[in-house]
């Protein structure tokens, strides 16, 4: 990514870059910050710079700040690489989303980050800067895996290499429970009122998972602190939606021809946006709800509805689609087959697990999922969705499926996902060509399925035996590993098409 950027940049020497100078000369259609970005003073620091949270909470914040509320202001935190922070700085931070809707296209410059750090070489700064009392709240967008969590449970993942680092050198983290945990406790030392912390990631129940997480490292650092976080520091839940693609060179080439000058980073994405907060901020929040934030006080139902029936069906259609050589979702959706099989996942399996979302037609939201799946602006890839299954899939359909046979009921579509992830694990697609299999458990999981190639009733036994993922009361199902069995053998055998038609035929 990084040297795709700069490549890029060094090619267009002459061209402008966006900037707060350049922010005028834009042309008319672009839309851009409608406020001064020079009153607007920092409350937020943000960790995780990624797509996601450019697209999604950084416009709902550019919102409130465009209403007139002046302290709210973001400043970014990469805690992997500074590659982000590198291009966003040169530019003032501004950065062009652009949101499209088949071929109509809007462009719009977001102006609510003041400022882009990184913990590699800043990490001194970050921590000072959130044991400042104007910092209110600390929001995060790390991803499943960033949270070092043992994805069947959600509990700390206490051999984790990070985590091992950390309490070895506990106030200089590398690890995001190592940075939150020494970022109260110096806030603490400073005499400061804990920070809200706000998990923007697709975890079930992500804010109380984050602070159990947060809580267990502490305790193992120092209990005393332990204890201060556990009664003191707020993590409220949120369900967050907006479907928000890993940017491609042409998308760069698109805006920087828009824009007449170049943005080194835009963010593509959808025109749906959706937040569900928890209002529990003892520090105050931005008034989100002014720029369309529902906040309630249980997300829960909320959160069930989209990490099932979206990401659920984004997992189910990622893994069949890379094994078939479906580039995007947008692509599976012409396909044949694919929708019929998302329409069954949704109706026996997901939506009866569901208890009622408030204000919330479920047949009509899963419709209008359909219609954002078909949106062919956006091209998001089915292998981008297909990294990090082992921890995606547990709360995304393992849970769902762990749910249904304790209610009796055996899932009809889930085992069929599963079964396609464990054949995406081969690392070639059914045309022979290679690809790479992106996980933090990539490694074992990919030596597993070599050794286990040709059987289909060893590989997933084998695969079942990984507790991190499958949780005991599942795989002592036979019911499931049956099923998932028969449907790898089928998948190895005849393939993604055939499998499926024998599944629809039933
Ligand atoms: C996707 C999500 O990559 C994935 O796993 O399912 O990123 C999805 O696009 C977002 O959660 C939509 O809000």
């Amino acid at each position: 990514m990084p040297d795709a950027n700069t490549a890029l940049l060094a090619a267009r020497p002459s061209q402008t870059r966006l900037s707060t100078d350049t922010l005028r000369r834009l042309p008319p259609a672009v839309e851009r910050p409608a406020y001064d970005r020079a009153a607007v003073t920092p409350g937020i620091v943000h960790i995780g710079l990624g797509a996601f949270c450019r697209a999604h909470l950084a416009t709902y914040t550019d919102d409130v700040l465009a209403a007139g509320e002046k302290d709210w202001g973001i400043v970014g935190v990469d805690p992997l690489s500074p590659a982000i922070r590198d291009a966003l700085k040169p530019q003032d931070c501004l950065y062009t989303l652009l949101v499209r809707e088949g071929t109509r296209d809007r462009l719009r410059v977001v102006g609510s980050f003041l400022d882009a750090m990184a913990t590699g070489d800043q990490l001194e700064e970050v921590l000072a800067l959130t044991a400042k009392p104007e910092i209110r709240i600390v929001t995060l967008t790390v991803t499943e895996k960033g949270y070092c969590q043992d994805a069947a449970t959600g509990s700390l993942d206490e051999a984790h290499p990070l985590i091992r680092a950390d309490l070895a050198a506990p106030t200089a983290p590398r690890s995001v429970p190592g940075l939150l945990c020494e970022a109260i406790r110096r806030r603490r030392a400073a005499g400061q009122p804990p920070f809200t912390v706000l998990v923007c990631d697709n975890l079930a129940q992500n804010g109380i998972k984050v602070k159990g997480i947060v809580v267990r490292y502490a305790e193992l650092r120092d209990p005393e602190l332990a204890a201060y976080i556990a009664e003191n520091v707020s993590f409220p839940c949120t369900m967050v939606d907006r479907i928000t693609p890993a940017t491609q060179d042409a998308d760069r080439a698109t805006v920087d021809a828009a824009l007449d000058c170049a943005d080194a980073w835009p963010v593509v994405t959808e025109p749906f946006k959706q937040w569900v907060i928890e209002d529990r901020f003892p520090l105050g929040r931005p008034a989100w709800e002014k720029a369309g934030a529902i906040l309630v006080d249980d997300v829960h139902p909320f959160e069930l509805m989209k990490l099932r029936c979206l990401n659920g069906a984004h997992s189910l259609l990622a893994y069949l689609s890379v094994i078939s050589g479906i580039e995007t979702i947008a692509d599976a959706m012409t396909d044949p087959q694919l929708p019929a099989i998302m329409h069954r996942l949704w109706a026996s399996d997901l939506i009866p697990t569901l208890p009622p979302v408030p204000g919330t037609d479920i047949p009509a939201y899963t419709a209008a999922l359909e219609a954002r799946f078909r949106n062919p602006g956006i091209r998001h890839r089915t292998i981008q969705i297909s990294s990090d299954g082992s921890q995606k899939l547990p709360p995304r359909l393992l849970e769902p499926a762990r749910e249904l046979f304790a209610a009796g009921k055996a899932p009809a579509v889930i085992p069929l996902a599963v079964a396609a992830w464990m054949r995406f694990l081969l690392e070639k697609d059914e045309a022979g060509n290679a690809y790479v299999v992106a996980d933090p458990m990539a490694a074992g999981l990919t030596r597993i399925a070599r050794v286990h190639a040709g059987d289909p009733g060893a590989l997933a036994a084998a695969l079942f035996a990984i507790e991190d993922i499958f949780a005991p009361e599942l795989v002592a199902e036979a019911g499931f590993r049956d099923a998932v069995v028969r449907h790898l053998d089928r998948l190895m055998t005849v393939g993604v098409a055939g499998t499926l038609t024998a599944f629809l035929a039933n």
